[in-house]
């Protein structure tokens, strides 16, 4: 791609809460650039494709200078939707019903990200990047990445990127300081209620955030649990999942892969893990705390994990390897 050419964005559940809510933001030129067009393809499943007729209509009313072409794609045409697109946000899922439990889901969009994965393969531009949000997003992503053997491993993130944000601010809130005060953030293993939100490693204005937040007992209580169960504590409250945040979360993951990290910071995203880093056994896709220069991203060094970090990291780990043994009949 040069500097100016168009850069294509495929966002699937473009109708839903989540991707209405990224749509906008994606167009606007924030997250590539004033002066980088964006193409953007919406795809959603067959009954919902009038929806984006009238989002298609809203996209024109901003009359961003950035956009440059909006495509529609029904589900049943990933290839198709999925042509030379450079980045992937896999937002479309079923949404987890009461009374659902979270095997019952897995086995619901597992068999959506088999196809997802194999048209990306096949459709998308040679330098695509892939963000999954639809849950279980870090066994989706696994399933997907599966059936596309052909996209380097290291095109595909699973969203923890709101779990990490969410940490920031409790961190914030408990200290007193501003949210940009907080750095080094890292979110393991699953997008879940197993989650590690990781405290040993976070910095207040630089400083060891056990060092200004004296209250260790908070940290490894209500600090985390706080962290774990907020997705449940938004529904409860708005009466409807996080949407505008979850989309924000997901830009943030885009921005911060194109981006270099600051000194001294880490972002969370689940990634494969070959093996080699923190214990952490191969062929997951886990939270990691990761750092980018704006091209490549790597598994940022020298995160301590002690004995609490570890035995939480071990029980969320667990957890992803159940889940891939759900699903073990999906993955090639
Ligand atoms: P909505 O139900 O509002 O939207 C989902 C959209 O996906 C719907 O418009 C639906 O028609 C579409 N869809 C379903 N199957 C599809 C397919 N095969 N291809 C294309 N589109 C398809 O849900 P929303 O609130 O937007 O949430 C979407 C997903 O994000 C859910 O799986 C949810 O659990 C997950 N989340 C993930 C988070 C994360 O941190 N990783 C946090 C927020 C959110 O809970």
């Amino acid at each position: 791609m040069t500097a100016t050419a168009p850069i294509r964005v495929a966002v699937t559940g473009a109708a839903g809460q989540i991707g209405y809510a990224t749509l906008f933001r994606l167009a606007s030129g924030e997250i590539f650039g004033a002066h980088r067009p964006v193409i953007l393809h919406l795809i959603e499943v067959p009954p919902v494709m009038a929806a984006l007729d009238g989002i298609q209509m809203e996209l024109d009313d901003c009359a961003f200078p950035t956009l440059a072409g909006v495509k529609k794609f029904d589900s049943d045409h990933l290839e198709d939707a999925f042509r030379d697109v450079n980045f992937v946000i896999l937002v479309g899922s079923v949404p987890r019903k009461q009374g659902m439990e979270r095997a019952d889901l897995i086995r619901i969009n597992g068999p959506i990200f088999t196809s997802t994965g194999k048209a990306i393969q096949a459709a998308a531009a040679k330098d695509v990047r892939i963000v999954v949000v639809g849950n279980p997003c870090n066994t989706n992503c696994l399933i997907a990445m599966s059936h596309a053997p052909d996209v380097p491993r290291d095109r595909w993130f699973a969203m923890t990127r709101l779990d990490q944000n969410r940490a920031v601010a409790q961190l914030a809130q408990k200290s007193g300081r501003p949210t940009a005060s907080i750095s080094n953030v890292a979110i393991w293993g699953n997008h879940s209620a197993t989650q590690y939100p990781d405290f040993v490693n976070a910095k207040i204005d630089g400083k060891p955030a056990t060092s200004v937040i004296t209250d260790h007992a908070w940290l490894k209580g209500d600090f985390i649990t706080t962290v774990q169960q907020r997705g449940a504590a938004v529904i409860k409250a708005r009466g409807a999942s996080s949407a505008a945040s979850a989309a924000n979360a997901a830009l943030d993951t885009v921005k911060s892969v194109i981006r270099p990290t600051a000194a001294g910071d880490c972002f969370s995203a689940a990634v494969w893990s070959d093996g080699n880093h923190y214990g952490i056994e191969a062929g997951l896709v886990t939270g990691f705390p990761l750092t980018s220069d704006g091209t490549n991203w790597r598994v940022a060094p020298g995160f301590q994990v002690d004995d609490f970090s570890k035995s939480q990291i071990d029980k969320t780990i667990a957890e992803l390897k159940q889940e891939r043994d759900t699903v073990r009949d999906l993955l090639p």
